[in-house]
């Protein structure tokens, strides 16, 4: 649908429920904290409600402290449900009763995998970030922009775009950024915060991640693996692995670099590519989704058999 519909619904109804996806990142704690912080403008009801405890870099956001983390039991309803960043119905997690309880439920997000799992859809693959559509609906919805908004907004699109250096940076997105800068964004200050902190316990995992270093497939494939032991013994959180993906991509002579991650939920897998490879169609067939160059899925089996499982799959993409 239109975001123009959308824009339409919005007006109608007044309260509202966000759903960053599972594991939020930048871009759906961004784009939820940036539309939650718009529709209040609009003297809407809007609640922010999260899988997890948000990642505590983002704690700087304006609208963090209002963010709620699901805990199955406060009953959440609203005349709307909004999901962010969502390529299919798994990634809401247990939250899926909230959206499932309500008729109106919307889906916006930029996945070339998404599965159109809402009642009103739109995806829009060329936006960098979910954030680049929020903007447009902020807009279209005749929310003046402010700094909070666009911090969030920002925030969204520079993690989504690591730092503006990947594919999917568009003029469009620098263009959004060149106006959340003259709109006064302390952007260093962004920066510093969530590309540039460390906590200890973050570099001392990073130094252990890096040593579980595999290349396979002539090196044209690098493997990292975080297990829950790891990140234990160094008193770091799950989070703190988020991002060493692309320390496997990075290196010369590599196409696709992965992270195994042991989670609760199984073991996730981050795929990344460089050039060719469309890392979405693979973890597709695996049961997740993404972008063409960034992608993911969750496989309910042990880290052995994932690994097993994944080796197998590139080996149709390598040898030939
Ligand atoms: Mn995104």
């Amino acid at each position: 649908m239109a975001l123009e519909d959308i824009a339409k619904i919005i007006n109608e109804n007044n309260s509202f429920i966000l759903l960053p996806h599972v594991s939020a990142d930048g871009d759906s704690i961004g784009s939820s904290t940036g539309l939650s912080l718009a529709l209040k403008k609009l003297g809407k009801k809007v609640t922010i409600l999260i899988e997890e405890e948000p990642p505590s870099v983002f704690k700087f956001l304006p609208e963090f402290e209002n963010i709620k983390v699901y805990n199955g039991d406060d009953k959440y309803s609203a005349d709307c449900v909004i999901a962010l960043d969502t390529g299919d119905i798994k990634r809401l997690g247990n939250r899926f009763a909230v959206f499932e309880a309500c008729s109106n439920t919307i889906n916006i997000d930029h996945h070339q995998t998404n599965t159109n799992f809402a009642v009103i859809n739109h995806i829009d693959v060329k936006a960098a970030a979910v954030a680049e559509i929020m903007w447009d609906l902020t807009g279209l919805l005749k929310v003046e922009m402010d700094t909070d908004i666009a911090s969030c907004l920002y925030t969204s699109i520079m993690t989504d775009t690591g730092g503006f250096r990947f594919s999917n940076t568009t003029s469009k997105t620098h263009d959004i950024a060149g106006r959340i800068i003259d709109l006064g964004v302390n952007i260093d200050k962004i920066a510093a915060n969530v590309l540039e902190s460390n906590s200890v316990a973050k570099l001392m995992l990073i130094g252990t991640v890096l040593s579980t270093l595999e290349l396979y497939y002539g090196n044209k494939l690098a493997i990292l693996t975080v297990t829950s032991d790891m990140i234990e013994k160094v008193n770091a959180t799950e989070e703190d692995s988020d991002g060493l993906v692309n320390y496997a991509k990075g290196i010369i002579g590599t196409e696709v670099g992965i992270l195994l991650k042991e989670t609760a939920g199984g073991i996730r897998v981050n795929f990344r590519s460089k050039e060719y490879v469309d890392v979405a169609e693979i973890a597709v067939a695996l049961g997740g989704g993404g972008h063409k160059k960034a992608a993911g899925c969750t496989l309910e089996m042990s880290l052995e058999d994932a690994k097993a499982k994944i080796l197998q799959m590139f080996k149709d993409v390598f040898v030939k």
